[in-house]
């Protein structure tokens, strides 16, 4: 049985890793699994054989075998369910950090979304940048509330896990917002995520496909 994910044929950052499949890639490298990468474009999300997988017409998704997942969240928890390496095999420690991954998704990302899809949608009115400075306030109150907990730590609870690889991916997005900078101990604790060789393949991986569409 041979593991398949999609990704961006052209993706909007450019290689930045900031899109989900670099979520699934990190988690595949963290375990040691190699997977093949089958690369859609905006146009083939939407069709029907796509939409078959991923009922929302998006990337990343996962198929292994007879398995087809959608939603990166999902994804990371069966990977990490699967092989050792990004649970802990104790049951309360890994209850913690599977609760550190719904955290990095539903209470930290939101207000970092939020941020960046507001330029989006309403970036050339008016009062965006009054906008701007409230969401940037609720985002700097996660943070803090973030950089509060991790203290000196190393990690969000014990060693490595799905948890803070869900929470590094999020909070990368952030990247150039001058945000994560007021927090010394956060923006540590995202380098040392991306200094992790499973990080490093992964972003590689993922920058490979962008320099190879940009040079055809
Ligand atoms: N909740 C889902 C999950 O976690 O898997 C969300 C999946 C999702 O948002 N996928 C995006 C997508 O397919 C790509 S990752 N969008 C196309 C569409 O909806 O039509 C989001 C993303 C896209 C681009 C950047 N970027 O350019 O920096 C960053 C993140």
């Amino acid at each position: 049985m041979s593991i398949t994910i999609t990704a961006f044929e052209h993706s909007p950052d450019r290689g930045g890793g900031h899109a989900r499949d670099m979520r699934v890639r990190w988690a595949l490298e963290e375990v040691g699994q190699p997977y093949d990468v089958r690369l859609v474009s905006f146009k083939t999300m939407k069709q029907p054989a796509h939409l078959a997988l991923h009922p929302f017409g998006q990337i990343p998704t996962y198929q292994d075998g007879d398995l087809a997942l959608f939603e990166t969240g999902s994804i990371v928890f069966h990977i990490a369910e699967c092989h050792r390496g990004l649970l802990p095999d104790e049951a309360n420690a890994r209850a913690r950090a599977i609760t550190w991954m719904f955290a990095a998704l539903n209470t930290v990302e939101p207000p970092i979304v939020e941020r960046e899809q507001a330029r989006y949608v309403v970036g050339d009115k008016a009062w965006y940048s009054e906008l701007l400075s409230i969401l940037d306030d609720r985002v700097r109150a996660r943070l803090a509330q973030l950089s509060r907990w991790l203290g000196d730590a190393e990690w969000l609870d014990g060693s490595f896990s799905a948890g803070d690889l869900l929470m590094v991916t999020v909070l990368r997005r952030l990247d150039g917002s001058g945000l994560v900078e007021e927090f010394p101990n956060v923006a540590a604790y995202i380098a040392r995520g991306e200094a992790r060789p499973a990080y490093r393949r992964a972003f590689d991986a993922q920058l490979a496909v962008f320099k190879a569409a940009s040079a055809g």
